[in-house]
């Protein structure tokens, strides 16, 4: 459909002027929402994060695509919202560590997330350790994150987790973290199942946890 890969092009040029008017036009050429993001949004995120990943394109170039996708979102996500919560492929409780103010990355993982369809409850910045337990109470996600960008704070996400335990809601959950100073490595001595470097590899192993392949 010529539609979707304008909307594709598009956002993989960050223009996001552009982008309202094209995503009101497929709208209301009757496709569905749904459809404009898996087969055109998140597809453009997916590449232009990897594009980054090969140096083929810088931050910059990242941030806007990220903001173009936003602005899609914008008129998308009320239309999703009214077909329902059963719409959403799954649920992910994600928040910057505590002590960590910095947001731009986690924000680039919720809209990647969003965009492949997940229900995100944004936690914010410096998220003290019962929020997460009370949001695992209250949304009953299948992924929580943990952003972390200073070594010295990455540092608390064991305590994130410890908290979590003592609550007896470890094994409800899958639990990954991602930011500058986060490694596999780090992730594997905390038993931590998911570490993604980028935000465009953190929506695809959220993926493969719904759909378990
Ligand atoms: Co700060 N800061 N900062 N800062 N800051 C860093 C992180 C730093 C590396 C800069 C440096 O010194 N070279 C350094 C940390 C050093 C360290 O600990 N190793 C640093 C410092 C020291 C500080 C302060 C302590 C400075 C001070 O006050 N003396 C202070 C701390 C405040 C606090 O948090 N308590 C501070 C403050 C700030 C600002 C507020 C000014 C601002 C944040 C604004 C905001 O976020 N709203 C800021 C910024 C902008 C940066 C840099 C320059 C850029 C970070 C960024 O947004 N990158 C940063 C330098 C750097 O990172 N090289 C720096 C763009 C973003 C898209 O990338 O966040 O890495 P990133 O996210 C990526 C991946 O990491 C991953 O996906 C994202 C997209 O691909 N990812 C995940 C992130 N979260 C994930 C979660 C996942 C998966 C993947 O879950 C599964």
């Amino acid at each position: 459909m010529a539609i979707l890969k304008d909307i594709y092009q598009t956002t993989t040029e960050g223009n996001h002027a552009a982008i309202k008017d094209l995503v009101k036009k497929a709208v209301d050429e009757g496709i569905a929402p749904q459809k404009i993001i898996t087969e055109a949004l998140s597809k453009a995120m997916v590449d232009v994060g990897d594009k980054f990943g090969t140096g083929e394109l810088y931050m910059p170039d990242m941030l806007l695509a990220a903001k173009t996708m936003k602005e899609a979102m914008g008129i998308l996500k009320p239309l999703l919202k009214e077909e329902g919560e059963g719409a959403a492929r799954g649920v992910l409780v994600i928040g910057t560590v505590k002590g960590d103010l910095h947001d731009i990355g986690k924000n680039l993982v919720i809209t990647m997330a969003e965009g492949q369809g997940f229900k995100v409850i944004d936690l914010g910045i410096d998220v003290d350790y019962p929020k997460f337990v009370e949001a695992i109470k209250a949304h009953n996600p299948d992924i929580v994150a943990f952003s972390g960008l200073l070594t010295t704070t990455l540092a608390n996400v064991p305590d994130h987790i410890k908290v979590i335990e003592e609550a007896g809601l470890r094994n409800k959950v899958v639990l990954a973290v991602g930011g500058a100073p986060a490694t596999r490595d780090f992730a594997d001595r905390h038993g931590i199942e998911i570490y993604a470097d980028d935000a465009s590899t953190a929506a695809k192993e959220f993926v493969k946890v719904v759909e378990k392949v």
